[in-house]
């Protein structure tokens, strides 16, 4: 009975200083497994006589009873504690600064697209595509390029091996359209153009978008009407215009457009090299000869073309020096936008 008691207290003490289940399953096997000291004095009692019998059975299942229930409440102990120690360690810091997204911006190139969609839908344009492949006749001889002109040299225009070129310019669009629509007609293309150029201020693949507009009645004055309601839209302010007579094979006659310099209001200035101007496109009244290579009678109708350099147009707008910030993707750069 007395050891029996002494095994009692001696698993009540290492039960208590258990300080994990793994532990406390060990003590159970110690003291109430197969080969557990309980068991073994269990496997005793056929030794006794047998009226010690009964008393030393109560008296082992007793003590069999009390390390099973102290186990018991101790393992329910334990998990709690291994249950907060997980729950600590696995804990969520919810006062942390989330990682912020980021958010992608409009390149500025795509802005100006987007600006004059708005612009010229509004005055009634339709927008038209056509391939960045084409061939001599739609880029050049449709559009009064003569044979030997210097803009169809190899130095200038990408030239494939089977007569197929990328286009230098928007133009062909526009000679595709005419020859499936007829007069009246007001229609912008905007897209990449492509030539053999590749320095400071010139890069190889550029935008350009180009506006058309052919009916009766047509005049440079509806032109130079067009081209104030568009740059003041585009510039946001009341710009000045300034018209330079030139040349170009599919217009006659054709001007340059400046306007004044935005950054010294026409004072002077570097950007605009002290001229007070800056020049921004191209323009003229569609040349009989490319009327009639698309079937448009052209004693009956007239039209007036204009080309601008899209890349140019941006930078002007936003007051970047350099081409290569438009085309090199960094992000430093775009985020500003
Ligand atoms: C058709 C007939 C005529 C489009 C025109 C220009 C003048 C022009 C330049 C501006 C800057 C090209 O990007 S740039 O270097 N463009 O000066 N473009 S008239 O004339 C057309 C277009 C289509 C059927």
């Amino acid at each position: 009975m007395q050891a029996l008691d002494n095994i009692l207290q001696d698993a009540t003490s290492a039960i208590h200083s258990a300080a994990d289940l793994k532990s406390l399953e060990l003590i159970r096997v110690k003291y109430l497994g197969k080969k557990g000291e309980l068991t073994e004095y269990l496997k005793t009692l056929g030794q006794l006589p047998a009226s010690e019998r009964p008393a030393a059975g109560q008296k082992v299942n007793s003590v069999k009873e009390a390390i099973q229930a102290l186990i018991e409440t101790r393992s329910v102990e334990l998990n709690a504690v291994q249950i907060e120690n997980q729950l600590a360690s696995e804990s969520v810091d919810i006062t942390l600064p989330g990682r912020a997204q980021s958010i992608g911006s409009i390149h500025p190139i795509t802005k100006t697209f987007e600006d004059l969609r708005i612009i010229f839908s509004q005055m009634g344009f339709s927008f038209m595509e056509g391939p960045e492949i084409e061939d001599d006749y739609y880029n050049f001889t449709a559009l009064n390029v003569p044979p030997l002109h210097p803009a169809r040299a190899m130095q200038d225009t990408f030239y494939f091996n089977d007569g197929l070129l990328l286009r230098s310019q928007m133009s062909p669009v526009q000679i595709h359209a005419m020859k499936k629509l007829s007069p009246p007609l007001r229609m912008v293309a905007m897209g990449r153009v492509y030539r053999r150029d590749f320095d400071l201020t010139h890069t190889p693949m550029f935008h350009q978008m180009e506006c058309l507009m052919i009916d009766e009645h047509v005049s440079f004055a509806d032109l130079k009407g067009l081209l104030n309601q568009f740059l003041t839209a585009f510039f946001e302010t009341d710009v000045a215009i300034r018209f330079r007579p030139s040349y170009f094979p599919f217009t006659e006659p054709s001007a340059e457009v400046d306007i004044g310099c935005l950054s010294c209001q026409g004072k002077g200035c570097r950007i605009c090299k002290n001229t007070g101007w800056l020049e921004v496109l191209g323009c003229g009244m569609v040349h009989p000869n490319v009327l009639k290579e698309v079937n448009i009678d052209s004693e009956r109708y007239q039209g007036f073309a204009f080309g601008v350099g899209i890349d140019r147009l941006t930078m002007l707008k936003y007051g970047i020096s350099d081409l290569r910030s438009l085309f090199e993707n960094d992000l430093r750069f775009l985020k500003q936008f």
